[in-house]
């Protein structure tokens, strides 16, 4: 067994090379210190071997620290027992040397919170992320710096170096070995290609001289070779595999069944658990098909069969699901050409924090496999023998317990035939044969051999939820699909009393098995006493009546909850269940607790309860009344775009005069016309060229390069002349050195000889490109203008560009470097809730091809107490030529593309949306045709429930 660097040695090396002192806010440790450690089957904690089993999630994609809790305690409460954090340097620096932790930057706080919900942590700080969001997480000013990105090259050397600086002390602080959450570190990012091992190496030196004791991981992936890292120069601790079995094919979840293999992640070192690093949990719907379909590509039935055949096939100890919550890429953090503003990715939580069929699953097997202890040391072992050969099976098994655990499936696994057949099973108390079937698309991990709680499990065809000793005894709860037969053997030393409390079961007793034959339906419950054995209450339910359970740990023992819609956390306190929940309807509320308590209180409100058959306490809970939110009136307009008109004064605004850049890309005329060369790397950007006709100019031929999506639009002398798609993608000539191409002829008489004239070019940048190949190529794309020049005429171009007021240097730091771009209004402040719109116009009048605001406000006062989820809904028949920034309170939370995107439902998350408050909405409509009136939009709960968490 390995042990990770101590803190000492950590700090040596510190001192070593010099690592770069970031001042330290001392944060008190949060808990006990403890040795990290791993071998070949499992993590461990003090020895102790750990299961990791985390779900992904992106706090930049929720802008609401408040609701961070939130969807931890929901990540939590499915069962997982850590998350997966990807950090975003680029969502942290607007600028060289310049860099945020506070607000929703504020990732000390992120830690703490995993702390206070005891959550392990794997920290994956890239520095290159990729996530479908801008620049993979590069930070866009990186794109002005010499040197390939993701490689040893000095300029990116110290780049990356200044990133962590500032992060990993943050890390460092709340790794488990100083009391903290954090268990295992990612270094970079599925680095296969064009890779430099060297980097590797540094990488992994500047990690540890920042003081990160604990495992460095790696997530290897599809594009290089599985076994990058896992040896020789650049090699990690525990070398990772991501996998996406399903393929990102969300138009067709009926028939995909994976086309991207068979998703057994592979061991890849010999001396380190196998390590999930990326488990598709979801997709990106690169075919506009909707999220809803990714969710279904990635439903329960491809959890059942995928996820548990690789836990029994790889034996893997370590898992990453991708994702567990999207979130929403608000304001410019797309990575356009993959996604649009909705991350909500077809995950177990909606975007909107809603639970879903696939969080039930999650949860049937995140409790499966954070309960069953000898899940975290196995070898691959001889599995039991069908009779039927249409149904297949593998096993692994605990070497210390001989605890078996058996995989049963189809044999194809894509069939979904409904097989019943007999497994002949020797297992460590005897040779059986158990009855199993498999219906539709399905897989079933049954154990046998375990000492489950003071019980004996022989072998079960039901499978294991959860169990805990409650109130003096075991409560187990097994589960099967609605409709099959199940049957579980126990063993005792004498013939128990069994109880059927609930539902029909029968029991025989022979040799030392109690033997018990159910069909699975609705919640059957046995009491089980005597036979030398503590007192066991076996619930058997469906998959479905399984999944309504809630298993809480508390400082008082372990609490199962039945009824609520979610159970976040609970105390016993002088005899009270104090329980956190959330109440989506009314119905019943059950309650197994310690013997001590009598009483139970949901949200500190009494509950009135009574003492069950099963010893719990049953009680009524009454569900939220509907909530109305007010509809969207008294809008005020404003046209903009004075940048369109001749006259507009733009002399304080940047001249375009450059003749080299870095990017790898040369554009096709000079001066360079690249927005990210003048230090403006976000949302729109315009452009005034300034020149003197010749007369014999007949068109202006232009270059843009936007992303997927993105437009530009022209204009000569305060007349429009229309629009182009922006390019994604210039690659080297010949391959495309013409990228978003728009000609526009300039009719007669429009510019004259020798009068000065005026172009204005309002182009969109949709965000930047990943760097997926580790090449700069793609990285370094330019946005903006990427040629410019007038057919039929020689005459020079001088030109000026405006993006974000400041640049780099941000005017609103709080908000971020991601907000804004450089629209007239935004430059204004005209998105800011404190903007005075009192002269705007009351009527809506058809806006001209440009730029038109829109704003409004209104009034919530949602009930306390209450979690409402508010969207912006766009009407479902979308306009084309519109697209239309969403600004709620000034923070940008997303771009309405019209018909160029699926989404129609923008997130307003609790803390940006003032649930108590007054709130103001603008939005910044570009018309490329000039015929839309303003857009018509309304406010939707997409849930309603009682509870949730208190969001300032
Ligand atoms: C892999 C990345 O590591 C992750 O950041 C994200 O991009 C994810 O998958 C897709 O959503 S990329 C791999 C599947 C090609």
């Amino acid at each position: 067994m390995h042990r990770t660097r101590t803190l000492l040695i950590a700090l040596l090396l510190a001192l070593v090379a010099g690592g770069v002192a970031t001042p330290v806010v001392a944060a008190p440790p949060a808990g006990p210190r403890h040795e990290v450690g791993y071998d070949r089957h499992s993590l461990t904690v003090d020895g102790r071997r750990i299961l990791l089993w985390t779900g992904e999630f992106h706090y930049f994609r929720l802008p609401s620290p408040d609701l961070w809790r939130d969807v931890l305690e929901k990540v939590k409460a499915a069962g997982f027992n850590g998350v997966s954090l990807y950090f975003h340097w680029g969502y942290h620096s607007p600028k060289p040397g310049v860099y945020d932790f506070t607000g929703v930057r504020d990732v000390d706080r992120l830690l703490r919170m995993t702390e206070e919900l005891g959550l392990y942590v794997v920290a994956r700080p890239g520095p290159y992320i990729n996530a479908e969001t801008t620049g993979g997480g590069l930070p866009a000013w990186l794109k002005q710096v010499p040197g390939r990105a993701r490689s040893s090259d000095p300029g990116y050397t110290a780049a990356y170096r200044e990133w962590l600086d500032h992060l990993d002390p943050i890390i460092a602080r709340h790794q488990v070995t100083r009391g903290g959450s954090v268990i295992a570190y990612n270094v970079e990012n599925e680095y296969g290609a064009n890779v430099d091992p060297l980097y590797m190496e540094q990488l992994q030196e500047k990690v540890r001289a920042d003081g990160i004791d604990v495992p460095v991981t790696h997530n290897n992936c599809c594009g290089g070779d599985l076994a990058n890292w896992s040896s020789g120069q650049g090699a990690v601790q525990i070398p990772g595999v991501d996998d996406y079995p399903q393929s990102f094919d969300c138009p067709h979840p009926d028939t995909t069944w994976g086309p991207w293999g068979a998703g057994v992640t592979r061991r890849l070192r010999d001396d380190a658990p196998v390590y999930a690093a990326e488990y598709q949990a979801g997709a990106i719907d690169l075919a506009d098909a909707g999220y809803e379909k990714c969710r279904q590509l990635t439903g329960p039935d491809y959890m059942k069969v995928f996820y548990k055949t690789n836990v029994v096939a790889s034996g893997a100890t370590m898992f990453g699901y991708y994702m567990a919550y999207g979130g929403t890429s608000w304001g410019w953090l797309p990575q356009p050409n993959d996604v649009y503003t909705s991350y909500d990715y077809g995950a177990a939580i909606t975007e909107t924090r809603g639970l879903t069929t696939k969080y039930d699953e999650f949860k049937r097997q995140g409790y499966f496999a954070t309960t069953v202890a000898p899940l975290t040391k196995t070898d691959p072992a001889a599995a039991p023998v069908p009779a039927d050969p249409a149904v297949h099976t593998a096993a692994r098994a605990n070497p210390d317990t001989g605890t078996q655990f058996v995989l049963v499936g189809h044999t194809d696994r894509a069939s979904a035939a409904d097989v019943t057949t007999t497994l002949d099973w020797s297992t460590s108390d005897g040779r059986y044969q158990v009855p199993v079937r498999v219906d539709g698309r399905d897989a079933k991990i049954l154990v046998a051999g375990y000492d489950l709680g003071g019980q004996r499990l022989v072998w079960s065809s039901s499978e294991i939820l959860t169990h805990a000793p409650i109130g003096g005894r075991d409560v187990a709860v097994f589960h099967g699909r609605d409709g099959e037969d199940g049957s579980t053997v126990l063993r005792y030393s004498s013939p128990p009393t069994v109880r059927v409390l609930e539902g029909a079961v029968r029991s025989s007793f022979a040799s030392g098995d109690l033997r018990l034959d159910y069909r699975h339906s609705g919640l059957a419950r046995v009491s089980i006493t005597g036979g030398g054995r503590p007192p066991l209450l076996l619930l058997l339910g469906t998959d479905e009546t399984a999944a309504q359970f809630w298993r809480v740990d508390t400082g008082d023992g372990t609490i199962l909850v039945r009824g609520t819609e979610l159970a976040r956390s609970a105390r016993v306190l002088g005899g009270t269940v104090q329980l956190r929940a959330d109440v989506a309807e009314t119905g019943d509320v059950e309650v197994f607790a310690p013997d001590s308590a009598r009483r139970l209180a949901i949200g500190g409100s009494p509950v009135r309860v009574g003492r069950t058959p099963s010893g719990s306490l049953l009680g009524k809970v009454t569900g939220p009344h509907a909530v109305v939110l007010p509809a969207l009136t008294d809008w005020r307009h404003r046209v903009e775009a004075p940048e369109a008109a001749p006259g507009f004064d733009d002399s304080r605004w940047t001249k375009a005069e450059r003749t080299t850049t870095g990017s790898p890309i040369k554009p096709r005329t000079l001066p360079v016309l690249y927005s990210d060369d003048y230090g403006f790397h976000h949302g729109n950007v315009w452009y005034r060229g300034h020149f003197t006709p010749t007369g014999s100019e007949t068109s202006l031929a232009l270059n843009a390069i936007t992303g997927k999506r993105g437009v530009y639009l022209v204009w000569v002398n305060g007349r429009y002349l229309g629009s182009a798609n922006g390019g994604v993608q210039a690659d080297s000539e010949p391959v495309n050195p013409d990228p978003g191409r728009g000609d526009f002829a300039l009719p007669p008489g429009l510019v004259k000889p020798g009068e000065p004239a005026t172009i204005s070019v309002l182009v969109e940048n949709m965000g930047h490109n990943d760097d997926w190949t580790a090449d700069d190529v793609r990285f370094k794309q330019p946005r903006g203008l990427f040629g410019a020049s007038l057919a039929g005429s020689g005459a020079p171009i001088s030109w000026r560009v405006q993006g974000a007021a400041g640049g780099e240097d941000l005017a609103d730091p709080v908000r971020g470097p991601l907000n804004t771009g450089g629209l007239y209004g935004e430059r204004a402040g005209w998105h800011l809730p404190e903007y005075a719109d009192r002269t705007w116009q009351r009527a809506d009048v058809p806006s001209p091809p440009g730029v038109t605001w829109h704003r409004t406000t209104f009034r919530l006062d949602l009930p306390r107490g209450y979690d409402v989820p508010v969207v912006l809904r766009f009407p479902a028949t979308a306009r084309p030529g519109q697209r239309v920034l969403i600004f709620l309170n000034g923070w940008n939370v997303g771009q309405h593309l019209g018909d160029q995107s699926p989404q129609r439902d923008y997130s307003l998350p609790g803390g940006v949306l003032a649930e108590h408050g007054t709130n103001t909405l603008a939005l910044a409509v570009i018309d490329t045709d000039g015929t839309a009136t303003a857009p018509v939009v309304s406010l939707v709960a997409a849930g309603v429930v009682r509870g949730g968490v208190p969001v300032r």
